[in-house]
């Protein structure tokens, strides 16, 4: 830590890449981009003003109403107490005591869903959840609002879990580069949204690769609302959002028309094809999949469909999917659905074909890298084995007792008295957020550990300040990059900020488990102990890593585990040997009609994907909401962080509002001007940004912003998660379904 006065300079990484920081007189004064980044992210610009931003937890802090009454009402409005740690962590572990033992730990929901910061050993969820099982467990949560519903729906058709396939198994981006034609990109590609990756993303190559494809004449194609969401140069086909499903049926409809269908893959490697085939060509319901069923559904042209699917049979064509197709509801169905495109198509398991998902969505996929796992703080056993769908908490605070389902299987939801968040914000990521608020009243206690007073932590009761990254020593690594860095502490604790690892301890010895949750280490104990570990694990996969004492001195250094050789390709060992080498589906084979998904009953997801339009999108839209809302994710930062800072370095809240010119004139709007967005669940204001790049009839409104009013009037800030639907992808995946939402926008000058 810089402890003088003078200047320092040192390197340290972070989830959107690493980052050189100036410190001078305890404080960062300024950051640089990192050396060895050819396309460094600008988001550690608003580092320094956030990081001593006058919106940061200064002590621990209790809600009067709670204090005082134990009342619940006042979440959000209510003042805080500050208080001295002892009596604050008195009082947290007395509480956590009492819901335990009168309605033990399945009470308590410690899910804490969110990214935090990166780092690997004050890893915020990690740490909250060590902590709940050293005190007899908590309710946890499955899957990610990034790619839930893909995690339960692509185990069933490839029998692999989602994350392997998009993080060891499929194509590098040398390997597109090398072999693939046409690049079909639903959803596109963005390297706006590669800028960050979990853990950190050193060498941002994305936009590098499209510069290459380009110069190749690889031929993209971005299918979506946005001509934005690919780099410049890519051809774009603009689709109504959430019709992606009808346009793939229909170009499997072309491909059987056709006789393009490779119908030899599909006798190997497949399974169930004719039972889909009867739905495709209509004799299930009456309906041929048509180009011209689907065109008036997609708004993408028929003879353009046709186009692209004899293109697509012809060529070396990669499909990708964009995570956020599977982020509305019937979600699960692009993804299946895509998944038998690419079978009819016959060219998974070629080098540069089939299907792939979420490049772009962050930096690490489409790397090709010798996994080095490791480094890993273990969380204990957790004793309570309910577990709900990540994206379901509402529905779980609102519904005690009441039964779901979920994947085949059927559960009540658990009758939370307590919770406990740290590394997340709910009320930027939820869905329906005023009625989060509604529920989020319900449990008696909630206690946050949070570095700003965020959305969430102003609806706490309890709320530990908690250091930020540059505040405490750590090793940077993620399986997805190939750097490690020491992070080193470059200033001390803003206010009285403590380390998750502290206030945990400080909690865990209070209610007799410090022994079990410590194991008797300092964090920088355990620093030392997971990397002596990382250090001989990597020794015996012939990867040498240097001593702690040699990369704290040389601050990072460079893991030679980038795989320059053969290059990776989706399931090309199950292409050349389906027998042989068979999928963990129950088959052995890709899966295009499911018997387990079918034996579940589900009208939402049946056995084999269909068209099934979502509650709200345009093919319904109404005169009170016209536009189809889409909230991609922010291109200045990473989701809510560091947003307070940004606000006051940028002065141009609200947020952004992209919007049609057709639409905007309409309403008489202009770029700038500050408009309201509204639906029958909220409000809030953005200011518009009119552009052609946007299909007409849809908006786009990044998430990122903190949610302003407690009251549910008009969010000032432009989250736009006042507006979306808080309902499960299908019974299927209950993913979190985004991307479904009609709004209307007036501009607020008239
Ligand atoms: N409408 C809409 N909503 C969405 C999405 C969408 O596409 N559209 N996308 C969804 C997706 S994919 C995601 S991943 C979520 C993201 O939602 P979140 O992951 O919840 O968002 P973050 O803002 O990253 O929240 C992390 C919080 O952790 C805090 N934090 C950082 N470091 C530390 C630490 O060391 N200790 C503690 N205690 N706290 C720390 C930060 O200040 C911040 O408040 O949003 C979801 N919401
Ligand atoms: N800079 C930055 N990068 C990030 C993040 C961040 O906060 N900031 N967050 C990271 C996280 S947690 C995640 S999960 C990933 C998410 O990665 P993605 O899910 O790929 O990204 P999104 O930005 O949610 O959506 C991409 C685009 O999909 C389009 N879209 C929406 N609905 C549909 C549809 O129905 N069909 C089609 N074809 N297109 C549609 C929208 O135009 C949108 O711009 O991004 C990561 N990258
Ligand atoms: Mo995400």
């Amino acid at each position: 830590m810089a402890d003088g006065s003078e200047k320092q300079t040192r390197v340290t990484s972070s989830h959107w890449g690493a980052f050189e920081v100036d410190v001078e007189s305890g404080r960062i004064v300024a950051t640089r981009p990192f050396s060895q980044d050819p396309h460094p992210s600008a988001i550690p610009d608003i580092l320094p003003a956030a990081v001593h931003h006058h919106t940061r937890v200064k002590r621990p802090s209790i809600r009067r109403g709670w204090m005082e009454t134990r009342c619940r009402k006042g979440r959000g409005t209510d003042e805080f107490i500050a208080l001295p740690w002892d009596e604050a962590l008195d009082i947290a572990a007395t509480e956590i005591d009492r819901v335990r033992r009168a309605h033990g730990n399945e009470a308590i929901f410690g899910g804490s869903y969110g990214w935090g910061s990166a780092g690997r050993f004050h890893h915020a969820q990690s740490q909250v959840h060590r902590f709940l099982n050293s005190i007899g467990g908590y309710v946890a949560s499955f899957g990610s609002y990034s790619t839930g519903c893909a995690q339960a729906i692509m185990p069933h058709v490839f029998g692999e879990n989602f994350l392997k396939i998009l993080y060891e198994h499929q194509d590098s981006w040398q390997s597109i580069f090398d072999h693939t034609e046409t690049l079909v990109m639903f959803g596109g590609i963005n390297p706006k949204n590669s800028q960050v990756s979990m853990g950190g993303i050193t060498e941002h190559e994305a936009a590098g690769w499209f510069d290459r494809f380009a110069r190749k004449g690889l031929r993209c194609i971005n299918i979506g609302p946005q001509r934005t969401d690919a780099p410049a140069g890519c051809e774009w086909m603009p689709l109504r959002p959430a019709s992606d499903t009808a346009l793939m049926l229909a170009l499997a409809y072309v491909l059987e028309e056709e006789g393009l269908t490779d119908q030899q893959f599909l006798a190997r490697c497949t399974v169930g094809f004719n039972r889909f085939l009867y739905y495709l060509m209509g004799e299930e319901d009456s309906q041929p999949k048509t180009p011209e069923w689907a065109s008036p559904l997609c708004g993408v042209d028929a003879e353009a469909i046709r186009d692209l699917a004899r293109r697509m049979a012809t060529t070396r064509t990669l499909i990708t999917v964009a995570w956020s197709l599977q982020r509305g509801e019937h979600g699960e169905q692009p993804y299946w659905m895509s998944a038998v495109l690419a079978s009819m198509l016959g060219q998974i398991g070629l080098p540069g074909g089939g299907v792939g998902y979420g490049y772009g969505a962050i930096g690490g996929v489409g790397k090709f890298l010798t996994g080095l796992s490791g480094m890993t703080l273990s969380q204990l056993q957790n004793p309570v084995r309910t577990v709900i769908p990540v994206a379901r908490i509402g529905d779980m605070l609102r519904n005690p007792g009441q039964s779901y389902d979920f994947n085949g299987k059927c559960g009540p939801y658990p009758d939370i008295r307590l919770i406990y968040w740290a590394g997340g914000n709910p009320f930027h990521h939820h869905q329906d957020l005023n009625s989060l608020h509604e529920a989020w009243q319900k449990p008696e206690t909630i206690i946050v550990n949070e570095p700003w007073w965020t959305a969430t932590a102003k609806r706490a009761d309890i709320v530990f300040p908690a250091t930020t990254p540059y505040e405490r020593e750590d090793i940077g690594r993620t399986n997805l990059d190939d750097y490690l860095f020491y992070m080193p502490q470059l200033i001390p604790p803003v206010g009285e900020a403590r380390n998750d690892y502290a206030i945990f301890t400080g909690l865990a010895r209070r209610l007799g488990q410090e022994e079990e949750f410590t194991e008797g280490r300092s964090a920088a104990e355990w620093i030392r102990n997971l990397y002596d570990g990382y250090r001989t694990l990597a020794g015996d996969q012939g990867v040498d890593v240097p001593d702690l004492e040699t990369l704290k001195e040389r601050n990072w250094v460079r893991l030679p585990i980038r795989l320059d050789g053969p290059n990776r390709t989706l399931f090309a060992l199950f292409r050349e040997d389906p027998a042989g080498v068979p999928l963990k589906t129950p088959s052995g084979r890709i899966e295009i009609f499911s018997e387990t998904i079918d034996s579940f009953g589900y009208d939402d997801c049946p056995g084999h994907p269909v068209w099934l339009p979502p509650t709200e999108w345009l093919g319904n839209a109404t005169t009170a909401s016209p536009l189809h809302l889409v909230s991609p994710q922010p291109g200045d930062k990473l989701h809510s962080q560091l947003e307070s800072a940004l606000a006051d370095v940028e002065g141009e809240r609200p947020v952004a509002i992209v919007i049609h010119p057709d639409d905007a004139s309409k309403r008489g709007i202009r770029s700038g001007d500050v408009v309201r967005v509204f639906n029958a669940r909220g409000a809030c204001r953005a200011r518009a940004a009119v552009s052609g790049d946007i299909r007409s009839g849809v908006v786009a409104l990044p998430t990122g912003a903190w949610f302003g009013d407690p009251d549910g009037n008009i969010d000032p800030h432009g989250n736009p998660n006042v507006l979306t639907l808080d309902v499960g992808t299908s019974r299927l995946g209950q993913g979190c379904s985004a991307h479904t939402a009609l709004v209307d926008v007036v501009n607020l000058k008239m």
